[in-house]
């Protein structure tokens, strides 16, 4: 069979056939810079330049595709260096071109406790941060190690929005926050914190709104939400001010959560009530129905034969050099190297599509001035521009997993099919000029295929979709 036309040509092998989804973008990386020793967060001064943060202490700025040799900052002098214990985020102010103000989190030594602080840009030298520090508040340890900091964020309401780990080790196969610190309100460990750094005073006051304020409560002013294990990263969607929180998970499962731009504070994100939405250690615990639950959770370490997994937190895409990625969420897994894009649908549900690249740790993203969006590898230390590929000229189609379906497929000019669908599959080919269905190709009862003859946009998918 030949379909080769110039308008939509479909069939089925059932009388029905799912609604054509969104298109799924398919993800690559340009190295953008090598060079660094252990990168732990990238951002943004709205500027061209991109800053790097490294684990032992400096923050680096990338400018004409290098590294300039004097650091932004080094306070290499005050963190420990021993595996997570240095530099874990930073942010700029949002009027940091006016008042040249950024915030670092940072695990202090020798004391090993969670350090916020703030500094400032050097008055004479855009490229060089000056040495005074502004301490903004200490969190104290219980542990000796574990899940301590996370990230920091300036939201759309101005507010900076610090993660907390719950303190705890998080070896695999012991029980997870054992001194149930995320859920414990007296205490900062394992909270989403909201704080007004506003005022010109070295200090900061507590944002009207935030939830624990009523006197004698006994409960920090500072917490906005609860229920956190480990959540290295979060962000907010620059388009709408959604918050993205990627929590990792104890040996269960893998957590992105959501909270919708104008959401209230006081949520309670489960953990250790839950793992995921699965109940976990329950002593005393909230209803089920006052948790906010993950958006999309998947298997981690015990659930996935043993294989390493955390997620890291990415950004909604809002570039405009890719538009097939356009409102993606794009996050990875710190131990398995694999990247996913999830599209929230606003009126219910959401596509999650397991990307084909891979990489050894990718430990953060950001986000440059337009919106592109960057990766870093914690063990080789190369910063990566994501791309988005664009579609090739032809595809031949020799197998095709029958199991995870939709797929989606889709080429510029031609696709060429030897391939079985089989039962439970729902396949889409999309090409511009034609579709040969050759000798070997079949479609099984059960299966849904489809084929479209449509433009290819400019950048769009050309492999299997994979995993929904
Ligand atoms: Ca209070
Ligand atoms: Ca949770």
């Amino acid at each position: 069979m030949h379909i080769n036309n110039t308008y939509i040509f479909c069939f089925f092998f059932l009388l029905f056939f799912t609604e054509n989804q969104a298109q799924d973008p398919v993800l690559s990386l340009e190295t953008y810079q090598t060079g660094f020793t252990r990168p732990t967060n990238i951002q943004s001064a709205d500027d061209s330049r991109l800053f790097v943060s490294e684990i032992g202490g400096k923050i680096r700025i990338v400018q004409n595709n290098t590294i300039l040799p004097t650091p932004f900052l080094d306070i290499s002098a005050k963190v420990l260096d021993t595996q997570w214990a240095g530099i874990n985020s930073f942010a700029f102010h949002p009027n940091y071109a006016e008042n040249g103000r950024f915030y670092v989190l940072y695990i202090r030594k020798p004391d090993n406790m969670v350090q916020l602080s703030q500094f400032r840009r050097s008055v004479s030298d855009s490229n060089q941060a000056s040495s005074t520090e502004t301490p903004l508040l200490t969190i104290p340890h219980v542990l000796n190690t574990g899940h301590r900091g996370g990230a920091i964020h300036f939201g759309p309401d101005g507010y900076l929005y610090i993660s907390t780990g719950d303190d705890a080790d998080g070896g695999r196969g012991i029980i997870g926050d054992p001194l149930n610190n995320a859920q414990n309100l007296s205490n900062l460990f394992g909270k989403l914190l909201r704080i007004d750094v506003s005022s010109n005073n070295n200090t900061y006051t507590i944002p009207p709104g935030n939830p624990y304020q009523a006197p004698n409560d006994g409960i920090p002013d500072e917490i906005w939400a609860r229920g956190l294990r480990n959540p290295w990263r979060l962000s907010f969607d620059r388009a709408t001010g959604d918050l993205w929180i990627g929590d990792n998970g104890q040996d269960g499962w893998e957590e992105v959560n959501f909270l919708a731009n104008n959401t209230p504070g006081g949520k309670n994100f489960g953990w250790r009530c839950y793992e995921g939405s699965h109940r976990y250690v329950q002593p005393v615990c909230e209803d089920s129905a006052a948790m906010t639950f993950p958006l999309h959770e998947y298997a981690g370490f015990a659930n996935n034969g043993g294989t390493g997994a955390s997620v890291i937190g990415g950004y909604v895409y809002r570039g405009t050099k890719y538009p097939v990625l356009y409102g993606h969420y794009v996050y990875a897994d710190y131990a398995t190297g694999k990247f996913r894009t999830l599209r929230r649908n606003p009126a219910g549900g959401y596509q999650n599509v397991l990307q084909s690249m891979t990489l050894p740790n990718p430990v953060s993203f950001g986000e440059d001035a337009a919106g592109e969006l960057y990766t870093a590898s914690f063990t080789t230390g190369t910063l990566y521009r994501l791309k988005a590929q664009t579609c090739p000229s032809a595809l031949v189609l020799t197998a095709l997993d029958p199991v995870k379906n939709p797929h989606t497929f889709q080429a510029a000019a031609r696709i060429t099919a030897h391939n079985a669908v089989l039962a439970q599959a729902k396949v889409d080919y999309t090409a511009a000029q034609s579709i040969e269905l050759l000798p070997g190709f079949s479609a099984s009862t059960g299966s849904v295929f489809k084929a479209v003859i449509a433009e290819c946009p400019a950048s769009s998918s050309a492999v299997p979709t994979g995993q929904k």
